[in-house]
């Protein structure tokens, strides 16, 4: 007896399988019903008492290694099933993620920011909802002023009067109430106009808007700043025109023209016929803008400018709907690629 189990536990041990299929072959023939270790038990009846406990305990053992052999086995085979490669062709490319791309107003208002970064000019953020004093009063925009009807701005509440912000410039009046000159910053972001959703307008829209003081800034610093700007924005070429125009928080003010970056000047119809192409807008600020934000008017000067981010990106790509930039359509999104 103690010769049969011998010989059967160092065939269990040398056992190696070439297939799960091999293996079940292997389970039926020693542990199964009319297996190895079975016919073993069935004979164990036969057993002298006085051998009874030392053949039991052999004869357990050789069950126990018996089914720890075919059950790792068995989990050999199992695993590699998974890593099976029959049937897969693993020459074949790698399914290639899909890496989206920077929507073009971050493009067009990353590269305003870098632009700018080059000259000095700090970034500065502020809130989108805003007191009435930061985006209207500060900014010397009286009370009867077209801008505050509740026709062109939202109301969050009124009495405080709380707004969603029409212009950056609410930001640049917390970083003057907030230090003193020289400022030199531009404040990017999203404001808010009532206005019916068209191809050419919409009731949120993005501004990047700059301001910068300090003892003597003139109206010639600001002409050759915004031409450094113009020219690093649409090329060297370009040109740019002042024409006067208006606005409450700046003495003079203007509106800026580039000559048109698609006839170089000619007349198209991008520009109409004209040549020239307007992008923003411009001004001294009002002495009473900086002694409203405890800024000396007697002691300081600067000069302020605002650009939809819209418009120039619409005229950097030839976009001619407003309406794609927010509209989230992949088709017209995946034509900006950058890495910035
Ligand atoms: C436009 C015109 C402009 C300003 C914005 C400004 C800011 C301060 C003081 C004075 Cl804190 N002015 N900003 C000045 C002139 C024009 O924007 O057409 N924007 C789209």
């Amino acid at each position: 007896m103690k010769d049969r189990i011998d010989k059967l536990l160092s065939e269990i041990e040398e056992f190696t399988a070439s297939s799960k299929e091999h293996v079940e072959e292997f389970r039926i023939k020693i542990l199964s019903k009319k297996g190895k270790v079975t016919e073993l038990f069935d004979d164990f009846k036969t057993v002298p008492h006085e051998l009874r406990k030392e053949i039991g305990q052999k004869l357990n053992e050789l069950k126990t290694k018996a089914h720890d052999k075919i059950s790792h086995l068995k989990e050999k085979f199992e695993s590699n099933d998974e890593g099976k490669t029959e049937g897969m062709d693993l020459t074949l490319p790698a399914e290639t993620l899909a890496v989206g791309s920077r929507h073009p107003l971050s493009l067009v208002r990353n590269q305003i920011e870098e632009i700018f970064s080059r000259i000095g000019f700090t970034v500065s953020d502020g809130p989108e909802i805003e007191d009435d004093w930061h985006n209207f009063t500060a900014l010397n925009t009286p009370h009867d002023h077209p801008a505050r009807d509740m026709q062109d701005t939202f109301y969050i509440s009124e009495n405080p009067d709380m707004v969603l912000r029409t212009q950056t410039s609410s930001v640049q009046v917390h970083v003057m109430e907030g230090s003193q000159p020289p400022i030199r910053t531009i404040s990017p972001g999203r404001v808010y106009r009532n206005e019916a959703i068209s191809a050419r307008a919409h009731c949120q829209f993005h501004q990047v808007e700059g301001l910068y003081i300090d003892k003597k800034v003139s109206f010639a610093d600001l002409k050759q700043t915004l031409l450094y700007f113009s020219k690093e924005m649409f090329g060297e070429e370009t040109q740019i025109r002042l024409r006067p125009s208006f606005f409450p928080f700046t003495e003079i003010s203007a509106e800026m023209d580039i000559s048109c970056p698609f006839c170089k000047g000619k007349g198209c119809n991008i520009c109409k016929g004209a040549g020239w192409v307007e992008i923003l807008g411009c001004g001294m600020v009002d002495p009473a803008v900086l002694d409203n934000c405890k800024i000396d008017s007697s002691k300081f000067s600067g000069f302020a400018f605002g650009m939809g981010i819209e418009r120039i990106a619409m005229l950097k790509y030839q976009v001619n709907d407003l309406r794609l930039f927010f509209e989230n359509d992949v088709r017209f999104l995946k034509q900006f690629k950058s890495v910035i």
